[in-house]
């Protein structure tokens, strides 16, 4: 066994919450669920209220918006409010009523009555491509086709995210044995997508669908090197060349262009996007 695997940690019967453990996230997690404070949620003048910030799953959401627009479908204009997950702003009264899970993104549609809440970023993406009818196949094997990889990416992200993401770059130390499983679990998803998008253009075929969507911003991000710092060298992410093509093919898409910049802080980024013109230049 290597030497790089730490011993000496026995379990206690009962785990106990120990809330400054010195990992990145230690004071936003909490063991229970449910709201800390009483904090209403503005509304803007558009049909579609996100309430969000510009992470993977985030963007996932503004690019389709942003995609639907792009196709001329008015009714997906929005208010994307900015979610501090760092301040605790998931955890304010209004919010864990659009989602009772506390994470962005959180979709609020006002054209229903009584308005429709919609969390977790798969069922974002699947509530707007059925609403306008876009981005979804209509037919049930291209349908199903898509709703495969969308299925996939939302039980697989968690494991690049959660799992090599928290101990590559979050972790107060470095855990080799941790590191190793989800390295080798990151590398084998990227070779699944590789081998797929060596027989097809776009995840559900020879259309740009919800599923790639999702997918790009994780697994796209590993290999553009937009993701935790150096992790596309630590993963080789180069060479899986048939996630490298489709990256570089969906990240010129105007909206997706226009998506990835919205929520976020800094230069060409949009806090806060109340109208299109808020990213237009
Ligand atoms: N499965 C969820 C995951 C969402 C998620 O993990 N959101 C993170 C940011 S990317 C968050 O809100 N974290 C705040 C927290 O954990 O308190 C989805 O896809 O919508």
């Amino acid at each position: 066994m290597s030497e790089n695997h730490p011993t000496g940690y026995e379990p206690p019967e009962v785990w106990t919450w120990e809330a400054e453990n010195g990992g990145a996230f230690a004071s936003t997690n909490r063991p229970i669920a449910g709201p800390t404070h009483d904090k209403e949620l503005p509304v803007g003048k558009h049909p579609l209220q996100l309430h969000s910030l510009g992470t993977p799953n985030g963007i996932k959401a503004t690019i389709m918006l942003e995609e639907l627009l792009a196709a001329g479908h008015k009714g997906a204009e929005y208010d994307a409010w900015y979610i501090d997950i760092g301040e605790g702003d998931q955890f304010g009264s209004g919010f864990v009523g659009i989602n009772p899970n506390s994470k962005i993104p959180a979709l609020l549609d006002t054209t229903t009555d009584p308005a429709t809440r919609i969390f977790e970023s798969g069922s974002i993406l699947l509530y707007l491509a059925e609403k306008f009818g876009a981005f979804l196949p209509t037919d049930h094997a291209g349908r199903t086709e898509c709703l495969n990889w969308l299925f996939w990416q939302m039980g697989s992200a968690p494991y690049l995210g959660g799992g090599f993401g928290h101990f590559f770059a979050y972790a107060p130390f470095k855990i080799q044995y941790a590191i190793d499983r989800f390295a080798m679990e990151t590398k084998r998803q990227l070779d699944v997508l590789d081998r797929h998008l060596a027989e097809n253009r776009y995840m559900a075929g020879s259309d740009y669908t919800i599923a790639d969507m999702a997918i790009w911003p994780w697994y796209g991000a590993i290999t553009s090197g937009n993701s935790y710092a150096n992790s596309e060298v630590f993963l080789e992410g180069a060479s899986y060349t048939n996630v490298v093509r489709w990256e570089r093919e969906v990240a010129e898409r105007p909206a997706v262009k226009r998506g990835r910049r919205v929520n976020l802080n800094g230069e060409g980024k949009i806090r806060e996007r109340h109208d299109a013109s808020d990213l237009d230049g």
